[in-house]
């Protein structure tokens, strides 16, 4: 087996409509890095234990989700990103990236998407409340950087992504 001493994991997360995936290529051009989408991983790979009854969305398993990630990154070396508003449920990363967005422009944002409009709302609740903030602390207390994108371009999000990259994982204090 390679060994992977130099992979670094950056998972990129968020509530739907932040920006994750747009900012996540941009980030891929930029750093040359290895850019896994985690949920077309999921769809490639089947990897759902059911369908939410009354919604109709289909329920990603995420252990099965995560040991597909874990195996798939396994053996690759240099940066590695990982896009996707559940990626922060795996547990291989050096950096977790967790994108915010006013709820009132995430709100203009995923009625332009489409969304029904209890989607929407449960998709301005989470980010009212900061549940992927509040997760990813949970599951990687010291890896967690937040980034209020509201008043930011997309370039703008993604150079403060790279200067939180350097800082935390190439050019660490101390
Ligand atoms: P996500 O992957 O988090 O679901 P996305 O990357 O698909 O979100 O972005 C949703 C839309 O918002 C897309 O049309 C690009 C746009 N967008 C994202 N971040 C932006 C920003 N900082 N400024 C302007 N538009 C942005």
């Amino acid at each position: 087996m390679k060994g992977n001493s130099q992979q670094k994991v950056v998972f990129i997360t968020g509530t739907p409509g932040v920006g994750k995936s747009t900012v996540s290529s941009l980030l891929q051009k930029k750093l040359s890095a290895y850019l896994i989408s985690i949920n077309e991983l999921a769809r490639e790979k089947g990897l759902f234990q059911g369908e939410e009854p009354d919604k109709g969305y289909k329920i990603v398993d995420l252990p099965a989700l995560c040991k597909e990630l874990t195996s798939k990154i396994s053996n690759k070396e240099g940066m590695i990103l990982v896009d996707g508003h559940l990626s922060h449920y795996c547990p291989r990363t050096d950096l977790v990236i967790v994108l915010r967005l006013d709820p009132d422009f995430l709100e203009q944002r995923l009625k332009k998407r489409g969304y029904s409009p209890l989607k929407i709302h449960e998709n301005l609740e989470a980010e009212a409340l900061g549940v992927c903030l509040i997760e990813s602390y949970e599951l990687h207390p010291d890896k967690v950087q937040e980034i209020d994108s509201t008043k930011l371009s997309l370039e703008e999000v993604t150079d403060e992504i790279i200067k939180i990259i350097n800082k935390e994982i190439y050019y660490p204090p101390g």
